[in-house]
């Protein structure tokens, strides 16, 4: 059965651009944008822009695949499935409400937490799992998803961006080439520098900063002193401020600023503000850092929740609800199938994919492992 709302819809970098949200925000200066209030009540500025209801049910459906998956990956990871998880619960909307505001070829480089970014851009269940069940170093092929592998060295992945958007604008093209990283991942010298060497080159990379309140243990009050979107005005940067639980407002958000790059006015800075629910792996237990109370805090301002009032105030059918809801149901038996099912790896192409070209102490490791190989199979 399929989904009675329309099709999902990236914007279009040909859209008219709509009021600037960058105009508002820095001229209250009275914290992150927001559309819809946790109680699901649209505030001034969001009656003003207006929901679009195919719009907020796309975003909607996006957040609640992603949930499933994330959860049915934890579950996976506690029956030893998965050698590690790292949960995107309670990001959803920071990271749905920015990559639907992309065009489609815009190029995403990922943290290592993006799963509800990579569903929408197409990347599967079993891609996205077969790195955390060891099983390939990475998963997918980031060309057709236009979706970059994950990166775990906290940041490089922002300098990634902006090389590869220096190339894109060698090439005359006219990509917005997005980065997302987190709010302890900006204290490293690297993200300083792209937000330094993007402005200083006019350089068209939309910055994606998912403050999500802890960099593992620490606190956001312990890891600075400035908010990221200041930081990065200071280098000169088109920067935002949102409340990364209300997609929609991430949705407009997003857009604006990436309406900015495109147009060629230099790199720009959204900082959506939001919560890790979960540790930060399934190798971590967040009760030995942080409250109960915090937590209820941010669960009272869940994404989910919060557009699902907009969409009932809306009178949305049930059926879009009741449709959803199985097909999350075929999406968990499709994520499990699909760990179960990925094949072992083979071992001998650890060596093939470390150089482009043929390197001397590669090939050496690669011959001593296929010894080794053939000394355990006598020995059997
Ligand atoms: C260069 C580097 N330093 C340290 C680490 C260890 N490390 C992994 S995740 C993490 C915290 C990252 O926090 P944040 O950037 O806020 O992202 P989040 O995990 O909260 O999504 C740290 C310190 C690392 N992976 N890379």
């Amino acid at each position: 059965m399929t989904l009675v709302h329309d099709p999902p819809a990236f914007a279009s970098p040909t859209d008219p651009p709509p009021p600037s949200l960058e105009r508002i925000w820095t001229s209250k200066d009275s914290g992150p944008i927001q559309f819809v209030t946790p109680d699901g009540e649209l505030t001034d500025l969001g009656a003003e822009y207006g929901v679009d209801r195919a719009l907020a049910q796309t975003l909607y459906r996006d957040m609640a695949r992603a949930r499933r998956l994330d959860h049915e990956a934890l579950a996976l990871q506690r029956q030893g499935e998965l050698g590690l998880w790292l949960q995107c619960w309670g990001q959803e909307a920071a990271q749905v409400g920015s990559v639907r505001a992309l065009s489609p070829s815009d190029y995403v480089f990922p943290s290592y937490r993006e799963h509800a970014a990579a569903l929408v851009r197409g990347v599967t269940p079993g891609e996205l799992l077969a790195q955390w069940r060891g099983v390939s170093h990475a998963g997918w092929d980031p060309g057709p998803y236009a979706f970059h592998l994950y990166s775990l060295v906290l940041g490089t992945q922002t300098l990634h961006a902006t090389g590869y958007a220096m190339g894109s604008l060698l090439d005359g093209a006219d990509d917005v080439v997005t980065v997302y990283f987190g709010d302890g991942a900006a204290s490293q010298g690297d993200v300083n520098e792209a937000f330094n060497w993007s402005a200083a080159g006019n350089i068209p990379v939309l910055f994606i900063c998912q403050n999500n309140q802890w960099a593992i243990s620490t606190p956001t009050d312990v890891q600075f002193r400035a908010p990221v979107h200041q930081r990065a005005a200071g280098f000169g940067l088109r920067t935002f401020h949102v409340d990364g639980n209300d997609a929609l407002a991430t949705y407009a958000v997003t857009r604006e600023a990436a309406a900015i790059v495109r147009r060629g006015e230099g790199p720009a800075l959204v900082e959506a503000e939001t919560f890790r629910m979960a540790g930060h792996s399934t190798s971590d237990d967040p009760s030995r850092y942080r409250t109960e109370t915090d937590l209820a805090t941010w669960q009272a301002r869940d994404p989910l929740l919060r557009l699902e009032t907009v969409l009932r105030s809306l009178d949305t059918r049930a059926s879009y609800f009741s449709e959803l809801e199985e097909e999350l149901e075929r999406l968990a038996v499709e994520v499990r199938r699909a760990c179960r099912e990925l094949p072992d790896p083979v071992l001998d192409q650890l060596f093939t994919h470390t150089y482009v070209d043929p390197h001397p102490l590669v090939d050496a490791e690669r011959l001593a492992y296929r010894k080794f190989v053939e000394l355990m199979s006598v020995e059997d």
